[in-house]
């Protein structure tokens, strides 16, 4: 077994093979973009080393650097993860080249899948199921249009080169052939540089199946049983499960040695995905293989309790794989969700910013968290904008779906938009739980998964300034409303608070009591268990909730779905006048460009104290106030983030 690996990747997938390198005792080389400098990976690794500026293509994507840093730092073989250089032939082969161990299959075994036609010929020869259809070397027009007449309408045109998606045009009639096929080789041309296209017959609302695979050197290809991933938008898969809702053993057993004859095919060794679509009569044809650990394994781990990281390291030091394909465990079920900084209700526009406030669900058997980020981490405009994967396990689909809600319902994120909401209400959604997933659910139930702004109810305003009032009692020795007069004092016995939500505005006026509060005529309690969880009573009902506050925005997490609210907080601007606006801290994440006084210095207001560059701009802070500049708290080169203190300075009175 290697003693250190180099990993060629960031967020959670870098992090997940990390978790599995120290469980086996394999130290860790991380690389990172001058972006991720303060990075979840980076800080788990034992090692790290910065491979170019933000962009993915200067850094992440920089083969060159990266087998550098291979030979810089000893490592003996390189895990891609996903994405990036996961499925690129040019660094398998300089791994191969510079005496590293790609994590991956061989060279060949990624060139053969990666063009589409030629795949499918293979596929064919193996006798792998394919869709009716044309992926012939001729691309004669009229060729293809006399092949569409044959497999008959509607038939897809796909590029060669593309996959996921791209490329593809959907043509229900011969007349509208001629165009489609033109507008499909241009886009292939400035997509892939190659405009070949292959054709076949168009299933409708297909299921998407796909089966992991795995294959060691010495010829033994197994498969590991399947994923649904039918749950997607626009080709990005949201929701994905194992084993499938729709599959019966029967099917699995033909699924599964279909998806191996592919893998053996093309020499195959490693972890694989062999993606299928599907039929509503179960029938399945071949798609694409993706030759390469893929975002849903946890769903397969979690069925199987396998390791596959572990795997794909052990076999990639030369192992055999330790089970047969009768050995191979299915137990229960479990699914995926990809929490995403993006906004549903925005047209899934992507969110960037700061995690001021994350919290998941505590690890157990039954629910798993991978991710990349914590707390107090930025969300940028450099990467996929996954924040996390939440998967759970149960018994059955019914019981999974349920510990879904559960722990999608104590994901608490407040900085950034997300998808969470979004995700409750597509796992909640009658079709997904009577297991009717297919690949055009999200686009016809959207009016049900994203409803437009409504009303808020009454009790969530309740719920809000019940919040605020036992936070003011939590501080108390630093709540005005204690330190002034109070309300016991001068007799003060009703707050009235307002809030609004968007172009909702509504007045809540609690009562204190001696054991609490009275809402209306109801009686209330507050009972704080965490820094943001709060049982409640008001009158007889009982309400767990939690309420996060983030300057004036209150964000209120009940019954799964998180609403957001601005509490109008008249101390909020009393106080405000004598405030020196930050000054000190960063005011975004950036780099320090250089110090401009010494510690000790006595300085006067509005003297530059150190530059820094934060969004590609230069800025400088300086003195608050006539001072002493007691040290600074950065190197010149040093990465922030926003908020960081820099300078410990004493002002003068
Ligand atoms: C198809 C299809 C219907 N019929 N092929 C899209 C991604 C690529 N991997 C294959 N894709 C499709 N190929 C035929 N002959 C429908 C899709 C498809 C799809 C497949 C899987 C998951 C989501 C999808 C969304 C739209 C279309």
């Amino acid at each position: 077994m290697f003693t250190k690996i180099l990993i060629a990747n960031r967020g959670e997938i870098a992090c997940r093979v990390i978790a599995t390198c120290r469980k086996l005792g394999i130290r860790t080389v991380a690389v990172y973009s001058e972006a991720d400098a303060g990075a979840r990976h980076v800080r788990l690794a034992d090692e790290a080393y910065c491979v170019g500026p933000a962009a993915s293509r200067e850094s992440y994507l920089r083969i060159d650097r990266i087998i550098e840093v291979c030979k810089q730092s000893g490592a003996q073989a390189v895990h891609p993860g996903y994405g990036f250089l996961s499925e690129n032939e040019s660094f398998a082969h300089a791994c191969e080249e510079n005496g590293v161990v790609f994590i991956g299959p061989p060279v060949k075994s990624i060139r053969a899948m990666g063009l589409k036609s030629a795949a499918k010929a293979l596929m064919q020869q193996a006798k792998v199921p394919l869709v009716p259809g044309y992926h012939g070397a001729d691309q004669d027009p009229a060729l293809l249009q006399r092949e569409a007449d044959r497999i008959g309408y509607p038939v897809l045109i796909k590029a060669s080169a593309g996959g996921g998606g791209k490329g593809m045009r959907v043509v229900n009639a011969a007349n509208e052939f001629a165009a489609a096929l033109a507008s499909c080789q241009r886009e292939a041309r400035t997509s892939f540089g190659d405009d070949n296209v292959l054709i076949e017959k168009y299933l409708q609302q297909p299921r998407h199946i796909e089966i992991q695979v795995f294959a060691d050197r010495a010829g033994n290809t197994i498969s590991l049983n399947e994923r649904d991933c039918s749950a997607q938008r626009r080709h990005q898969k949201v929701v994905e499960e194992a084993p499938a809702p729709s599959v019966k053993p029967d099917q699995r057993a033909a699924m599964g040695k279909a998806a191996c004859d592919a893998a053996r095919a093309v020499g195959y060794v490693g972890a694989g995905t062999v993606e299928f679509i599907a039929d509503s009569q179960g029938n399945f044809y071949f798609m694409e293989m993706n030759t390469r650990l893929q975002v849903e394994h946890p769903v397969t781990e979690m069925i199987t309790g396998l390791d596959l990281v572990e795997w794909q390291l052990r076999v990639a030091a030369g192992e055999n794989l330790p089970l047969t394909q009768e050995q191979v465990p299915l137990n229960g079920h479990s699914i995926e969700v990809r929490i995403y900084a993006e906004e549903p209700e925005k047209g899934f526009l992507p969110s960037v910013g700061r995690l001021a406030y994350f919290r998941t669900p505590a690890p157990s058997a039954h629910v798993r968290l991978d991710t990349g980020v914590e707390q107090g981490d930025e969300i940028t405009p450099h990467y996929d904008p996954m924040i996390a994967k939440l998967i759970v396990w149960d018994h059955t689909r019914e019981a999974a779906i349920e510990r879904m809600l559960g722990a999608l319902a104590e994901t608490r994120i407040v900085g950034v938009g997300h998808n969470v909401n979004f995700l409750s209400r597509l796992v909640g959604h009658p079709a997904f739980r009577e297991g009717r997933v297919d690949t055009g659910l999200i686009e016809r139930e959207r009016a049900a998964l994203i409803p437009t702004a409504a009303e808020l109810p009454k009790q969530i305003f309740e719920v809000a300034a019940l919040a605020q009032l036992a936070t003011e009692r939590d501080q108390s020795s630093s709540s005005p409303w204690s330190i002034t007069d109070g309300w016991r004092i001068n007799g003060t016995q009703t707050r009235t608070l307002q809030f609004s939500a968007g172009e909702q505005t509504a007045t809540v006026s609690v009562q204190y009591t001696s054991t609490g509060y009275l809402i209306g005529d109801e009686p209330a309690r507050v009972v704080r268990t965490s820094d943001s969880d709060l049982r409640l009573t008001i009158g007889q009902r009982h309400i767990n909730t939690a309420v996060v506050k983030s300057g004036e925005q209150m964000h209120v997490f009940l019954r799964g779905q998180q609403h957001v609210l601005t509490y109008n907080d008249p101390l909020v601007h009393a106080g405000e006048t004598e405030e020196t606006q930050g000054g000190l801290t960063a005011p975004m994440p950036g780099k320090i460009i250089a110090l401009l006084s010494e510690p000790g210095a006595e300085v006067a207001k509005g003297a530059p104290l150190l530059v820094m560059e934060a969004m590609k701009m230069e800025l400088t802070v300086f003195a608050p106030s006539k001072g002493k500049l007691v040290s600074y708290l950065c190197n010149a080169g040093d990465q922030v983030k926003e908020g960081v203190p820099l300078v410990d300075f004493q002002a003068s009175t």
